[in-house]
């Protein structure tokens, strides 16, 4: 009788984790095995010269043993993403976007600004079809935020939703250091399609 009730609770348990898609798509969120599902970072022309750099730390991360590192020396805009870039998507799909992000005692935004965006790029194919920006708020804007930033030195949540556009079957998704100097710490970046 015990083994029949233990299998039925398992069996349910089993069902219900399928149901609620709550494992974010994008693997090693909080970069545990550090570069290892993480592409080399994406530094334009402009930023070449700032001393941008991407690097993993132990001190206080917000989960596990480790965090991301985005720091710069002087003024920079460069992006990390997960390696793979491209995700497939459905049309009209609901995403949602987590991270973690805790300002360094050294990080300067440089003014109108934001510092910190998440980029996403909707694909059609290989093609951009559009982008979303979310900044550390959470708000998802069409273009980049010009608002200066004023990012918190405590490990704070950024969380938003976006809805695939009808023309989109993929999105990339990186992580913008936005004009800054400084020392950015990021942790748990999770990609969430979600049921509808
Ligand atoms: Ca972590």
């Amino acid at each position: 009788m015990m083994k029949t009730i233990f299998l039925l609770a398992f069996g349910l348990a089993t069902h219900s984790l399928q149901l609620s898609a709550s494992t974010p798509v994008n693997v090693d969120p909080g970069f545990e095995a550090k570069g290892e599902w993480w592409a080399k970072p994406f530094i334009p022309q402009d930023s070449e010269n700032s001393g941008a750099a991407f690097y993993f730390s132990n001190q206080q991360p917000h989960s596990g043993e480790v965090c991301a590192v985005m720091a710069a020396t002087e003024d920079a805009r460069f992006a990390i993403s997960p390696k793979g870039g491209r995700i497939a998507v459905e049309p009209g799909q609901v995403i949602e976007f987590s991270v973690w992000i805790k300002a360094g005692n050294d990080f300067m935004i440089k003014d109108g600004t934001p510092g910190f965006i998440i980029r996403i790029d909707y694909l059609q194919g290989d093609n951009t079809v559009g982008k979303r920006f979310i900044d550390w708020e959470g708000a998802a804007t069409a273009s980049p935020p010009k608002s200066a930033a004023l990012i918190s030195s405590e490990w704070t949540q950024v969380q938003a939703r976006i809805t695939t556009p009808e023309n989109a079957d993929g999105i990339r998704a990186s992580i913008f250091f936005w004009r800054a100097s400084g020392s950015l710490y990021l942790d748990d970046f999770e990609i969430i399609p979600l049921d509808q």
